[in-house]
């Protein structure tokens, strides 16, 4: 099977299901595009006009969500509990991810400090409900490696990014928990095997560009101030 990953260098959501592959040790190719100039074979084949797809032998799949499972399905061993309700409860989790990730991207727009904090606060309640799901580690269902905790380490490097500029949008004592499954995650060959050192910088130099509210403490470096407001 010829697998080909269409992505944008910056995107968290690319990555969900590049961690995968990488730890999975599955070949595959890479095209990156540019969000902000897409190209018109991008724009016919992409249903919503967003990356990541999963070329598939010539099959469009697209969702990082649904590009994972389909790789977590085709490809051994499987990542996802074997009991229905774990696996089912996994998924709703990471859908509750996915919107912390967006919260994660409306933090980089918001251009007033009210609209800032608003969606700081929303997103450490919604972190105060995964901390109470939290038990066990070092992993979410406990001993073992899952699909959502993969899936969770994009989630959390770009909140270890955006935390790194004031204001701090993560508590280590009000989400113990979180932290210690954060840090672990962090620290698996696979999460370092996609996160190119240079990385970070990128990611706070796009949100330097983004002139929403978290720009004013980026101030100093050299951001060009035209940038998509809408892309990672
Ligand atoms: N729900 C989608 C979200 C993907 C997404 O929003 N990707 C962004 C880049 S990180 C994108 O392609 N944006 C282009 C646009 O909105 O026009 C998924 O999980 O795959």
């Amino acid at each position: 099977m010829k697998l080909k990953l269409i992505s944008f260098n910056l995107c968290p959501f690319v990555k969900k299901a590049e961690i995968l592959l990488s730890f999975k040790e599955i070949d595959y190719e890479i095209e990156f595009i540019e969000l902000a100039k897409p190209p018109e074979w991008f724009m016919r084949i992409s249903p919503l006009k967003k990356v990541p797809l999963l070329l598939v032998d010539g099959h469009v799949i697209f969702e990082s969500s649904v590009i994972c499972e389909y790789i977590d399905e085709a490809y051994p061993e499987q990542l996802h509990p074997e009991n229905l309700i774990l696996r089912a409860e996994n998924r709703s989790w990471i859908e509750f991810g996915d919107t912390c990730l967006w919260d994660l991207f409306y933090l980089t727009i918001k251009e007033t400090e009210e609209d800032f904090y608003e969606v700081r606060d929303d997103l450490l309640m919604k972190f105060d409900q995964i901390e109470r799901t939290l038990h066990q580690g070092p992993y979410f269902n406990g001993s073992d490696c899952s699909l959502i905790d993969l899936s969770f380490v994009p989630l959390f490097q770009y909140l270890d990014c955006i935390n790194e500029v004031n204001p701090v949008i993560f508590f280590n004592e009000r989400h113990s928990k979180i932290l210690e499954w954060k840090n672990h995650l962090l620290e698996l060959r696979v999460a370092k095997a996609v996160y190119p050192p240079d990385l970070k910088a990128k990611q706070l130099e796009l949100i330097g560009k983004r002139q929403g509210y978290l720009s004013n403490f980026l101030k100093g470096r050299n951001f060009d101030a035209n940038t998509e407001k809408k892309i990672y």
